[in-house]
């Protein structure tokens, strides 16, 4: 079914011998090991060592979801990518990997090796405290919000990029798994026993259906900026500072980049501090878990903090007064706070749930469950009465602690 060659290990050499952009930066010749390292849903991923040469990684969409190999998805979605590391490298270098080379015909596309980093979710159910990255990726979807929007382009160059970054079927995916697909009867969806009547009450609740509506017109219609599209804690990786090696934090994985809602990439953010947050409290650690939702003020703070340090910058200051602005960041703060109980929501109900919650022992993942709906509701249906995202995160902490 594919009509493309899919690479394989003893492939790899042969493959960068042919591309010639790449065999500038990895000789074939000089190729010591081949490591295919992809523990996403969707993608091949190879970490390539050359001797003297450093390394790279290349990473192959394949046609079809690499977990649900029954279920076909268009690998043109390596060239979305492609095209949002190109634009987001442009503007915020230090926070995303630097892209080497994009093929395609092969749906491959080359970039730097970040092994001495780690995948954020799995820092963080291990207890670990990399601070400063929350608000790296802040500022990572400040740069973004700004210079890939009309606040930063020139209106026809914005019009020209948003056009280059349409993925509908990409976007179908989120539209289905994160807005609709929970809230429905669907075989996707499964819960243990203990959580039936918590899911009954949270997709059952009028004011929780409302506002996912809401949230998934925002999420199809609000065409703000290219944003990543799928910032959970999995599309993360950290590195501490050690001896004279900075501390460093990278977007990675942005295939599901497209021309939407800014509050989307810091709800999903959000959503997923939640999840590491049930798991730390039902596991009994308070502090790692306070420490958790912390980060989601650290992320917005960062995140107003860069916008506002950018706007000076905008193309057209006619009209876009500092309202405009004020206005702006008031939306982008509201969305986030929906999109983060629909990506946290998801991933207890439906298709691809989370470590933070899978690998608990079922007691007290029945109660991280029920504590990540009652957030969820929160986050949905009260959230207008906050502007301060520190409060309004102090009391999801609050609801984990409580639920049992
Ligand atoms: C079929 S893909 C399932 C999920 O993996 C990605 O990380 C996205 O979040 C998507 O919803
Ligand atoms: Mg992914």
């Amino acid at each position: 079914m594919n009509d493309y060659e899919i690479l394989d290990i003893a492939a790899v050499p042969a493959y960068i011998a042919g591309r010639p952009a790449l065999a500038k930066r990895i000789d074939p010749g000089r190729v010591t090991a081949v490591r295919e390292v992809g523990d996403g849903n969707m993608n091949l991923v190879f970490v390539v060592d050359a001797d003297g040469q450093g390394s790279v990684v290349l990473k192959q969409s394949l046609p079809w979801v690499r977990i649900a190999p029954d279920w076909p998805v268009t690998p043109d979605r390596n060239g979305f990518e492609a095209n949002a590391l190109a634009a987001h490298g442009a503007m915020a270098p230090e926070y995303v990997p630097a892209l080497y080379d994009a093929d395609e015909d092969r749906h491959v596309i080359a970039m730097e090796d970040l092994s001495d980093h780690r995948v954020w979710r799995g820092a963080l159910i291990d207890g670990l405290r990399h601070e400063g990255a929350a608000a790296d990726l802040g500022r990572y979807v400040a740069r973004v919000a700004f210079g890939t929007s009309v606040f930063g382009l020139d209106p026809a160059d914005q019009k020209a990029a948003l056009a280059r970054a349409v993925n509908p079927e990409l976007c179908r995916i989120t539209e289905d798994l994160v807005f609709t697909e929970p809230y429905i009867r669907h075989e996707h969806n499964s819960v243990l026993p203990a959580n039936e009547a918590d899911v009954a009450a949270y997709v059952g609740d009028p004011a929780v259906r409302a506002a996912i509506g809401a949230a998934k017109l925002a999420f199809m219609t609000h065409a703000e900026a290219l944003i990543h599209g799928d910032l959970h804690t999995g599309s993360v990786l950290v590195r501490a500072a050690t001896g004279t090696t900075p501390r460093s934090t990278r977007a990675f994985d942005a295939e599901f980049a497209f021309y939407g809602p800014v509050g989307f990439d810091l709800g999903a953010l959000w959503g997923n501090f939640v999840l590491a947050a049930a798991r730390a409290t039902v596991l009994g650690a308070a502090d790692h878990a306070a420490w958790v939702l912390r980060q989601a003020s650290v992320a917005w703070d960062a995140f107003e903090a860069e916008f506002r340090a950018l706007w000076p910058g905008r193309v057209d200051p006619r009209v876009f007064g500092d309202g405009v602005r004020d206005r702006f960041l008031g939306t982008v703060r509201a969305d986030a706070a929906g999109f983060a109980a629909a990506k946290a929501a998801r991933r207890v109900i439906g298709f691809s749930k989370v470590a933070d919650i899978e690998t608990l022992p079922e007691a007290e993942r029945a109660v991280a469950v029920r504590g990540v709906l009652r957030s969820a509701r929160l986050l949905l249906v009260d959230s207008p009465r906050h502007t301060d995202v520190r409060r309004l995160f102090d009391e999801v902490g609050d609801i984990l602690a409580t639920v049992d």
